[in-house]
């Protein structure tokens, strides 16, 4: 179940001369300024909070995942999760407090969403890492909606979805089951396999905790025959750092980004006594994945031939999307008073398949009420109509619909208001 999926409604966005201005707050412009009013109004959408939606439904699989997997010795979770912590936020977060350097290419105004040199739409949720860990958390989840300037295609959408997840760990913990001599850190080199601060044992358990957690998500996720890989991979915030892919169509699709937290994030926030691991996937390439979704444009669909494939599902539910026509919806309401005893709905249905045939899509009840005088009930339903091989006309659906009123009056009995 959701907790209380609340979504936002759309910002007010305002360009002037020398700010932009988003829900009240003001940005002033500079140089590095590049958002714009359309990629501004992804803001609030929180796909990932709205209820039904396959990215929500894959956020609550996940939490459910971290919470039943990581009980502390009550049996509670040890995972706090962050799913609404606002997608603005400063260039410090985004790149410095992970030590990303001053010339990586991932700080290019050609790659990001910049509203001034000081703010940015974050581009991956390790912008919130060093907060949080700072804040005392030990562990957490992180999950929200990231921003980068990018194609648009079947795979790429400038707005997308990550999960991120920090665990740290101290001394106790990580040898829990060993002799006391063993030691966190060492004043060492630094190597493939580690850092110059961990002793190699402490990389190895770090690195060995983290790919059974991310392996046993997989699992969750996917089931326990899909083929998975580890690469290697390098990110300023983590070493050594790993990529999991799994095969997708016969190809390797990437899925998230992890490693060993640079100790130095763990001084600057605070906790030099701890090691930790962190990880960071894409929700969307894992939703397409899980239930066959061929474009990440369609996440962002309001058409309800996408968002009821999904409507009322639970997390658990295997869902195989099936493709809907790319020609637009139509629709057209039908409000009624209802005869004595009512009608069956099933009825109504079969009457409105049997008219509308197979540009009928859908049928929904939208509003239902009894008239406080004469307590006669009135049923409003929507039929949405939309063809497979071309765009329907008002004027030819209007004809069907009118139709429909007609049969439904006959054989019903209701009374067209
Ligand atoms: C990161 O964003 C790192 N912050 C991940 C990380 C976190 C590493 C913590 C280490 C520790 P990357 O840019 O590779 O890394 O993105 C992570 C995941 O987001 C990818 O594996 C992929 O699943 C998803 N992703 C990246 N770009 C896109 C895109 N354009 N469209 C959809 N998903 C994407
Ligand atoms: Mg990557």
């Amino acid at each position: 179940q959701c907790r209380n999926c609340t979504t936002k409604s759309t910002p007010s966005i305002e360009f002037t001369a020398s700010t932009v201005n988003i829900d009240g707050r003001k940005f002033s412009r500079d140089k590095w300024t590049n958002v714009t009013p359309n990629i501004l109004k992804h803001l609030n959408r929180n796909l990932h909070l709205k209820p039904g939606h396959p990215l929500c439904l894959l956020r609550e699989n996940i939490i459910s995942f971290m919470y039943k997997s990581f009980p502390n010795r009550a049996g509670n979770p040890i995972f706090s999760i962050y799913d609404r912590l606002d997608p603005i936020v400063t260039t410090k977060k985004n790149f410095d407090s992970l030590l990303i350097p001053d010339d990586h290419p991932s700080r290019k105004p050609s790659d990001c969403y910049y509203l001034n040199k000081d703010f940015i739409l974050r581009g991956h949720t390790s912008a919130h890492q060093e907060e949080l860990i700072a804040s005392g958390l030990d562990s957490f989840v992180v999950m929200g909606d990231v921003y980068r300037r990018d194609e648009i295609d079947a795979s790429h959408f400038p707005v997308f979805h990550q999960a991120e997840g920090v665990r740290l760990f101290a001394k106790h913990q990580i040898f829990d089951d060993e002799k006391q001599s063993a030691e966190l850190f060492e004043d060492g080199k630094r190597t493939p396999l580690k850092q110059e601060y961990h002793t190699e044992i402490t990389s190895k358990k770090l690195q060995h905790d983290l790919k059974t957690c991310l392996t046993k998500l997989v699992h969750h996720l996917f089931g326990t025959d899909v083929e998975t890989r580890w690469t290697e991979t390098y990110f300023p915030f983590t070493h050594p750092s790993f990529e999991l892919e799994v095969k997708f169509q016969d190809k390797w699709l990437e899925l998230l980004g992890c490693g060993v937290i640079e100790q130095q994030i763990l001084y600057n926030a605070g906790v030099p006594d701890k090691v930790g691991w962190a990880f960071g996937l894409g929700l969307e390439r894992i939703a397409m994945r899980l239930y066959e979704i061929p474009d990440i444009r369609l996440f962002w669909s309001n058409d309800t031939g996408f968002l009821s494939q999904f409507e009322g599902a639970t997390p658990d539910k295997k869902i195989k999307y099936k493709a809907v026509s790319q020609y637009p919806q139509c629709f057209n309401d039908v409000s009624f008073w209802l005869p004595e005893g009512g009608i069956n709905p099933s009825d109504l249905y079969e009457i409105v398949r049997g008219v509308g045939g197979d540009i009928v899509e859908q049928v929904r009840l939208v509003d239902e009420f009894v008239h406080p005088k004469n307590k006669k009930r009135s049923q409003c339903y929507r039929i949405i109509y939309r063809h497979m091989e071309r765009t329907l006309n008002q004027a030819e659906v209007n004809e069907v619909h009118k139709r429909i009123e007609g049969q439904l009056t006959s054989e019903l009995g209701v009374t067209i208001r």
